[in-house]
C-alpha cells in the first residue's frame, strides 16, 4: 500500500456489497476496488468488469493475494468468521459486516489472532455511530446535558425482509443495531437481556414472530426496550429516545422537506435502510480508510462484534426460556481498552 491509497478486495458482491463497491470506488477517495469475489461467480464478474478490478476464485486467494492490502467481508452470514479469521491471520485490515461470527467461540478466537499481532485490525460494520443523530445524542450525553442516562426507548421497523427471513433474524441481523448502538450511547455493557411476548401482528407468519419486544439491562441498571418489527411497517423507520435525569434525546428523522397540502403537514420517512442511512455508511469507510492510513482505527471493533454476538445467543436464549437471561463475556483485551 502506498501512502494514500489502499487497495481494497470485496467478499460478496450482493446487495450491500455491492453499495460498498461503489462508495469505495465513489466516494472515499483514499481507497480503490482491485478485487472481488462472490460464490456466484457471474455476479463478481460484472462487478469486477464494471469497476475494473479482478474477479477471485474464491475469497481465501483474494485475502492473500499481495494486490489486497484490506478485505471487506460482506457474504452471507456463516462464512464471516473465516473469512476474518483468515484476513488477521494474515495481518490485513478487515471490514467484517454484522453479525461478526455466528457464535462467540469465533469471535474469541478472533481477538487472541488480532491481540497477538498487537494492533486493532478490525472494524464492524456498525454504521450508526457515524449517522450523525446518533453522535450528537452521544456527544450531548458525554456533555452531561440530560443528566445521568436512565433508559432508551428504541423501535427498528421494516417494511420487508428479502426471501428466507427466519425470526432469529429479527435478533442476528436487526436489533443487533440497537444491541450495539445503546452499548455504544452509554458506554456500559449488558447486564441481561430478555425477549418478551407481544400479541402477533396478522403479518406474522410460521415461526417468524413479528413484532418482537426486547429489553437490555445494563450492568448499572439501564433499561433499554427495542420493538421490533421485521414486515409490513409504515416505513423504515427507527427511533430512539434516551431518558436522562435532566431531558430527554430524540434520534431525527430523516432530513426531509416538509410539505404543507390538503390541510396536512407531512414529511417522507423512507423505506429501506440502504438510503436512510447512506451517510452514515459514507461516513463508516472514510473513517475506516483514515483509520487503516494511520494504523488506528476508530469504529466497532472485534469486541463490539463479540459483545454483540454474546447479546445476541442470550436473546435466542430467552425467546426459548422466556426468562431474562445473562450477558457473560470474557474478559477485555488490551489492544479494545
Ligand atoms: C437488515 O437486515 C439490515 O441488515 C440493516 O442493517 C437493518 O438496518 C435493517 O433494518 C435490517 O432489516
Amino acid at each position: 500500500m502506498d501512502n494514500h491509497l489502499i487497495r481494497v478486495g470485496v467478499i460478496g458482491c450482493g446487495a450491500i456489497g455491492k453499495e460498498h463497491v461503489e462508495r469505495l470506488t465513489n466516494v472515499v477517495s483514499q481507497t480503490k476496488v482491485v478485487a472481488v469475489y462472490d460464490y456466484v461467480e457471474k455476479v463478481a464478474d460484472e462487478v469486477a468488469q464494471k469497476y475494473d478490478a479482478k474477479s477471485f476464485a474464491s475469497g481465501e486467494e483474494l485475502i492473500a493475494s499481495n494486490d489486497v492490502d484490506a478485505v471487506v467481508v460482506c457474504s452471507t452470514d456463516e462464512t464471516h468468521a473465516g473469512y476474518v479469521v483468515e484476513c488477521l491471520k494474515q495481518n490485513k485490515y478487515v471490514f467484517c459486516e454484522k453479525p461478526l461470527a455466528l457464535t462467540a467461540k469465533e469471535c474469541e478466537e478472533m481477538m487472541a489472532i488480532e491481540s497477538e499481532q498487537g494492533h486493532r485490525l478490525l472494524q464492524m460494520g456498525f454504521n450508526r455511530r457515524f449517522d450523525k443523530g446518533y453522535v450528537e445524542m452521544k456527544k450531548a450525553i458525554e456533555a452531561g446535558e440530560v443528566g445521568e442516562p436512565l433508559m432508551i426507548h428504541s423501535a427498528h421497523r421494516n417494511i420487508a425482509q428479502a426471501a428466507g427471513f427466519q425470526t432469529d433474524y429479527a435478533i442476528t441481523r436487526v436489533a443487533i443495531h440497537e444491541i450495539d448502538i445503546s452499548r455504544w450511547l452509554l458506554n456500559d455493557e449488558y447486564d441481561e437481556v430478555q425477549v418478551l411476548k407481544v400479541k402477533q401482528s396478522k403479518r406474522t407468519s410460521g415461526d417468524w414472530l413479528n413484532p418482537q419486544l426486547m429489553m437490555f439491562t445494563t450492568k448499572s441498571g439501564q433499561r433499554i426496550d427495542v420493538e421490533v418489527q421485521t414486515d409490513g411497517a409504515y416505513a423504515y423507520d427507527i427511533r430512539c429516545q434516551v431518558v436522562g435525569e435532566d431531558g430527554t434525546l430524540d434520534l431525527p428523522d430523516p432530513a426531509a422537506v416538509t410539505k404543507r397540502k390538503n390541510q396536512q403537514v407531512s414529511y417522507g420517512l423512507g423505506d429501506h435502510w440502504a438510503s436512510r442511512f447512506a451517510d452514515s455508511y459514507d461516513e463508516e469507510f472514510i473513517e475506516w480508510a483514515t483509520g487503516i492510513l494511520n494504523d488506528q482505527l476508530v469504529g466497532a471493533s472485534t469486541w463490539d462484534g463479540y459483545a454483540s454476538c454474546v447479546t445476541s445467543d442470550a436473546l435466542i436464549q430467552s425467546r426459548k426460556t422466556g426468562q431474562p437471561e445473562k450477558v457473560t463475556m470474557i474478559e477485555q483485551a488490551e489492544i479494545y481498552k
